[in-house]
């Protein structure tokens, strides 16, 4: 039996995680593929989908508030570690299913997800060599240079922290004009004209600071923030996630980021 692939999704609050991870898993589906869904989110309250495995049933958002005497956020921070702890318990469970894909939901804030040291070990508990991330980008925030910028950095920071290969995606992007994606994609077919739409945006102290940002980032991953575009409403882009999936686990290469 070869070992099944893991695909994590992952990115800011509402940027569409939990659709997309549910879209995908149906897509797989469809295509004859055996995937399992696993929900990864403590916190969440209503899902768009049903779940194969749920983490809800080991940790959950609500008891442990109750239990400790938590607020939200502290919930959540101990939640995440508890999640940690429990994990190699999930990983018995998975193991029960004979499957070529697990699709994993992660928790509703990414710095839950990027920050917090459990998710190392969660990601390693479950199976580093065969595991890739698609991180979304929100499209409200990625449809200005600033916001593009800044996403760019979480999503760097993100494949920093975790190091397992990652597609970035701009989701929802059927809520994105025409005009918006052919931006968007200048920007990331080339960083002069990121830079360009930088200057143009913002000025003074402020741009200083982006064009700085820029450089760094183009020093980091070679001056290309290739992203692609995903829609669960239209499932655009939802082909490129196996694309990539393909190239990263066919290509004998080893997984390491990109
Ligand atoms: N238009 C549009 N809305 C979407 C799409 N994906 C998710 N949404 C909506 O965005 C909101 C947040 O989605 P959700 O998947 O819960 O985000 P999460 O917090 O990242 O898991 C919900 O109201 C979804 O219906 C999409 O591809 N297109
Ligand atoms: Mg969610």
């Amino acid at each position: 039996m070869e070992e099944s692939v893991n695909v994590y999704f992952a990115g800011t609050a509402g940027c569409g995680k939990s659709t997309l991870t549910s879209a995908f898993d149906q897509w797989l589906e469809t295509q004859g593929y055996d995937s399992v869904l696993v929900n990864l989110d403590p916190g969440a309250e209503a899902l768009p989908y049903e779940s194969d495995i749920d983490i809800r049933e080991w940790v959950k958002l609500r008891d442990i508030m109750d239990e400790y005497g938590l607020g939200p956020n502290g919930a959540q921070i101990a939640a995440a570690d508890l999640l940690a702890l429990n994990a190699p318990e999930v990983k018995k469970v998975i193991d029960e299913f004979e499957t070529d894909y697990i699709v994993f939901d992660t928790p509703g804030q990414l710095e839950l997800f990027t920050f917090r040291e459990s998710s190392n070990k969660i990601i390693e508990c479950f199976g580093k060599d065969k595991s890739l991330m698609c991180f979304l980008m929100d499209p409200m925030l990625a449809r200005n240079p600033n916001g593009f910028v800044s996403s760019l950095l979480l999503a760097i920071t993100t494949n920093f922290r975790l190091s397992i290969p990652m597609l970035t995606m701009i989701s929802k992007s059927d809520l994105l004009s025409e005009e918006e994606i052919e931006r968007i994609q200048s920007w990331s077919a080339d960083f002069y004209n990121l830079q360009n739409s930088l200057t143009e945006q913002v000025s003074g102290a402020q741009n200083q600071v982006s064009i700085e940002l820029l450089k760094a980032i183009e020093t980091t991953i070679g001056g290309r923030g290739q992203v692609e575009f995903v829609s669960s409403e239209t499932m655009t882009g939802i082909e490129d996630i196996y694309d990539f999936i393909q190239e990263i686990t066919m290509g004998g290469e080893d997984l390491e980021p990109r």
